[in-house]
């Protein structure tokens, strides 16, 4: 009976034995780019439509027509902005771009920067650039679209230079070196 007992008893330790978990790989790396802007609500909506900018402003904010008119006179709204404008990374690590801003934007990758798909807010004499071209009717560009709120993650890039600009508005940008 002893032995009986002894036996389940291995039995039931062999059974509960977990095996060591693997050890951990380091995490993947990640670094995150914020788009910001400063639109404000009242003015885009009643152009662009409800829910266009869904900016909280605190007291922050740029009129439809101020964007415009700054763009048109080579000076963009700064506040219109990725963050940060240069990011080195090693091969592997993945960019999250962050919209914070109040409306859509896109992080689209370019082989130069250039002018985006809305002439209005292109500096004057702009080429839209082909990456950009035909705006979100170019799925490939639509792809590249980021809501407020959310995210776009970009992995597998390259070593090099990557240029990444907004499709909209065309002075974000930010250029990525992967080691
Ligand atoms: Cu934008």
């Amino acid at each position: 009976m002893r032995t009986l007992f002894a036996s389940f008893f291995v039995a039931a330790l062999t059974l509960s034995f977990v095996p060591a978990a693997p050890e951990q790989e380091n995490p993947a790396s990640v670094t995150q780019v914020v788009a910001l802007d400063e639109c404000d609500p009242v003015t885009f909506n009643a152009a662009l439509g409800a829910d266009f900018c869904r900016n909280v402003t605190l007291g922050a904010f740029t009129t439809l027509s101020d964007l415009f008119a700054k763009a048109a006179a080579g000076h963009p709204d700064p506040d219109w902005d990725f963050e940060p404008d240069t990011v080195n990374i090693r091969k592997g690590t993945t960019l999250v771009v962050v919209d914070q801003g109040g409306e859509p934007h896109t992080f689209t990758e370019v082989a130069q920067f250039g002018g985006g798909f809305l002439p209005v807010v292109n500096a004057p004499g702009e080429v839209t650039v082909p990456e950009c071209a035909s705006g979100f009717s170019n799925v490939a560009v639509a792809k590249t679209r980021i809501l407020q709120g959310s995210q776009r993650q970009i992995t597998g890039l390259s070593k090099g230079k990557h240029l990444f600009q907004c499709c909209i508005h065309p002075w974000m940008r930010t250029e990525v070196e992967v080691k």
